[in-house]
């Protein structure tokens, strides 16, 4: 018996394995691509899970100035990204941020993002009781060539089309 039960715990370790949480809520696979040269902001993408409904109401890092919630939005063929103060986690639910239009804007990075660092992250939450949960998250540092799921989406904002 108490070798099944140290099992499970050995397995639940790995399963949180780049995973982070605090009160119920979980952030999974975090991350951010490196900068490219004289790029001083960044996207980062994450999945949250929360127990209960909850909302992701702000960010902070002591990599960068202050950090926004962003979603994508089209606008006549063109995205554009737009500050939203939050963003909904109904309970259970696993929210993509990606995938659902979101991502978090590092603005101002005191350094660029170099492949294979980490960028460590305060994320706050509100749950529905009006309690504040924050989560300690390091965001991975991916190759500049990694694909986005909203890849498509991202890069076309850079692009000007006459
Ligand atoms: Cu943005």
């Amino acid at each position: 018996m108490k070798k099944i039960i140290k099992l499970c715990g050995l397995l639940g370790l790995l399963l949180v394995n780049g995973a982070f949480a605090a009160d119920g809520v979980r952030v999974e696979g975090a991350w951010s691509r490196a900068t490219a040269p004289g790029q001083n902001v960044a996207m980062v993408d994450m999945s949250i899970v929360s127990d209960k409904s909850a909302s992701l109401v702000g960010a902070s890092s002591p990599a960068c100035s202050s950090i926004e919630i962003h979603s994508m939005t089209h606008d006549n063929g063109m995205m554009k990204m737009r500050q939203v103060q939050s963003v909904e986690l109904p309970a259970g639910e696993r929210v993509a941020l990606g995938k659902s239009g979101y991502h978090l804007m590092l603005l101002g990075l005191k350094q660029p993002l170099a492949q294979g660092e980490t960028v460590p992250l305060t994320l706050n939450f509100k749950l529905a009781d009006k309690a504040v949960v924050k989560v300690e998250v390091k965001a991975e540092v991916r190759p500049l060539t990694e694909v986005a799921p909203n890849a498509d989406e991202g890069m076309h904002h850079h692009h000007m089309h006459h």
